[in-house]
This record gives C-alpha cells, structure tokens and sequence, in this order.
C-alpha cells in the first residue's frame, strides 16, 4: 500500500523536521532572542583620557543590528583594556595607541563594558579614582523604534 511505503515516510518525518524549525523560528523564538542585523554602520570613538581611569563617553547608544566600528584612544602612558562580555569583546589598550573594534549588537538592553587590564589609581579633582571605576554602559534599544 502506497502509503506504508518508507520514502513516504521517511518524507514525512522531515517535513516535520523542517516544519518544526520553521515554526520555532517564525513564532515561538522569543523576539529579542532573534539576532538581527540592521546593516547600519556606527562609528563611534571611545577615548581612556590622561590619568583620568574613565572612558568618554561612559554611556554608547545604538540600536540593535548596528554594526559598531569603534575606535579607542588610550592617552595614558600605562595600558589599558577593553571588554564588552555581551558581545565577546575584550581587547588590550596598549599605552599611547589607538585599536579599533567592531562588533554587532545582536541583543536589545543594556551591556556593561569595564577596563581589563588592572591600571591602577590617582587622585583626579581631589577625588580618589581607580582601575574598578573604568566602566560603562552601551544601550541598545529596540531595531524598530527608528529615533537617532
Ligand atoms: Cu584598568
């Protein structure tokens, strides 16, 4: 019977297979979960200023799918480093450079990035600052919100 055939079979069952990923991908994945890529480049530079154990700015904007190209200054004469762990970036600072990084912001939220190499401490404007104060904030907000 045409029916018990085991190519029939076999082809139902992959259809399901396939079906089911398709189904999983269009409307049961979680949409923040998706990864998108906008296609849009966003170049932005980050600067460790002299002796000040902060990176300027401290909070990025973008939106998720961008493509960031970022540019990172270090003025110090002592090296620094740079990590995102959202997005597996974790690069070195070295003294009086400049690196570039780039990554996609697949994920909407808010992501730390802290430096990574211990850098020390100094007094800036009476005020004690250190290694542990080099952090920062990169928000990514919705694809679809559309606002600059
Ligand atoms: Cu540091």
């Amino acid at each position: 019977m045409f029916f018990m055939n085991k190519y029939f079979i076999l082809i139902i069952i992959g259809s399901l297979i396939i079906g089911g990923g398709v189904v999983y991908r269009n409307f049961l994945i979680p949409e923040s979960s998706i990864p998108v890529t906008s296609g849009k480049v966003r170049e932005i530079t980050i600067v460790a200023e002299k002796d000040a154990w902060k990176f300027e700015p401290e909070i990025i904007e973008a939106a998720r799918g961008d493509k960031i190209i970022a540019t990172v200054i270090n003025e110090d004469d002592y090296d620094h480093g740079i990590a995102l762990d959202a997005f597996g970036v974790s690069q070195r600072m070295p003294a009086n450079a400049t690196i570039k990084i780039e990554f996609v912001v697949t994920q909407e939220g808010d992501f730390p990035f802290y430096c990574s190499v211990p850098c020390g401490e100094g007094e800036v404007d009476g005020k004690k600052r250190t290694h542990f104060d080099m952090i920062g904030k990169l928000h990514v907000r919705s694809a679809v919100s559309g606002t600059e």
